[in-house]
């Protein structure tokens, strides 16, 4: 027999309340397009200030205890005190993500660039990297590789995988036995082309050749339009190779825009792909961090309303009626399985989640509780002079 509705309801709560996202550290800085970069006031002047804005959303929302550093934007003389005044606001450091698009060396390519020097040079960056993780206690290496050519015939397709699968496994014998590799793929932009890393399946196919400790990270904004995300994540978790989510929306290209909030339906469908596979599992070792951008919107209430959006999708996900709806799919029953998922994903599950905030001590309302803290007005008063921090600075 199915668990009641009452019954479902309880296990949600209890496995929300243990959910953890994960914040960009970029989240917090200036960003824009290619066109304009609006600077907005209060913005943080170093990864110090960004570290205690991530702090904000896990105090108001208790399911982001982890912040996640852009090297070398994060760069900072010591790891270690970074990490302690992480500890002291309450977070700690997570993903570590190495940066190798933005020097000029690196116009033809990072680790697949035809010129050896380069090459090196970047793969010394992913190994600095490496450092940083065994400095900050991170477990994961995050690696997104802006490498492609624009022109048929610029470069050798397959000479450029060879090198990408040199660099990546050099890397991954520097790992310790604890640290992972998460490998990102994009279907275009800036290389308009070829990417190297293009999709899942060639993110895929150089995990598997290096081994169980290097995994696939889904950005859901780095696909065709109209790709079905939910079942790239559905076998990826199958084959043990889903290492997390970089989430974001995307109406367009990559918008990097609030995770759910151009298609919640979409991310319910990823996070019920996830919650059948015992994905949120602590074991099932799956990260799932925020990749987004505030262009336009205040920064840190743009945080807090994505990590809800995350919760109220993962909170639908989690009251579907697996057992019936195991039942009807072996029975045939094609409307009636559909409608068991329709069900679950039109409940509204804002209050459920609400009581879970409150059963941890927070405010139901977390956007309400920033508002009130005061935090926003402070540090526009106190970030005064100074560079504030951007997308590449
Ligand atoms: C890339 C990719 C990476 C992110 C950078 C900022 O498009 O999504 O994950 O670190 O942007
Ligand atoms: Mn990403």
């Amino acid at each position: 027999m199915s668990p009641t509705i009452e019954g479902r309801h309880r296990a949600a709560m209890d496995r929300l309340g243990a959910q953890a996202i994960e914040l960009p550290s970029w989240a917090f800085g200036n960003s824009g397009t290619r066109f304009k970069v609006f600077a907005q006031k209060g913005v943080p002047r170093d990864p110090f200030e960004k570290v205690a804005d991530a702090a904000q959303v896990h105090r108001f929302t208790g399911v982001a205890p982890s912040v996640a550093l852009h090297i070398p934007w994060d760069t900072v003389e010591d790891y270690d005190v970074l990490a302690r005044h992480a500890a002291e606001l309450g977070v700690r450091i997570g993903t570590i993500n190495a940066n190798v698009f933005q020097d000029d060396d690196y116009m033809l390519g990072s680790v697949t660039n035809p010129d050896p020097r380069v090459r090196r040079k970047a793969t010394d960056h992913l190994l600095a990297c490496v450092d940083v993780m065994d400095a900050t206690g991170s477990r994961d290496l995050k690696l997104w590789f802006s490498d492609g050519t624009n022109y048929p015939g610029q470069d050798d397709i397959a000479a450029r995988q060879d090198r990408l699968a040199t660099a990546l496994a050099e890397v991954y014998r520097r790992l310790a036995p604890h640290q992972r590799m998460l490998l990102e793929y994009k279907l275009f932009e800036p290389a308009f082309y070829t990417m190297d890393v293009p999709d899942w399946g060639t993110a895929y196919a150089h995990c598997l050749e290096l081994g169980p400790q290097a995994k696939v990270v889904v950005d859901t904004g780095h696909h065709a339009p109209g790709t079905n995300i939910e079942f790239i994540v559905a076998l990826l978790l199958r084959a043990k190779k889903l290492g997390g989510f970089d989430f974001n929306s995307r109406f367009y290209a990559d918008d990097d825009l609030m995770v759910g909030a151009a298609d919640p339906f979409q991310l319910f469908r990823i996070m019920l792909e996830v919650v059948q596979a015992g994905g949120l599992d602590a074991e099932a070792g799956i990260a799932f961090m925020l990749d987004q951008c505030h262009n336009i919107e205040p920064k840190i209430r743009g945080q807090i309303r994505s990590v809800m959006n995350v919760q109220e999708a993962t909170a639908k996900a989690l009251l579907v009626d697996t057992q019936a709806l195991a039942a009807a799919q072996t029975a045939g029953d094609v409307l009636g399985a559909n409608a068991i998922v329709m069900d679950a994903y039109n409940t509204d599950t804002r209050p459920l989640v609400a009581e879970v905030r409150s059963e941890a001590g927070l405010d139901p309302d977390p956007v309400a509780a920033y508002a009130r803290s005061g935090y926003a007005e402070r540090i526009v008063a106190e970030r005064v002079g100074g560079n504030q921090a951007g997308w590449g600075a």
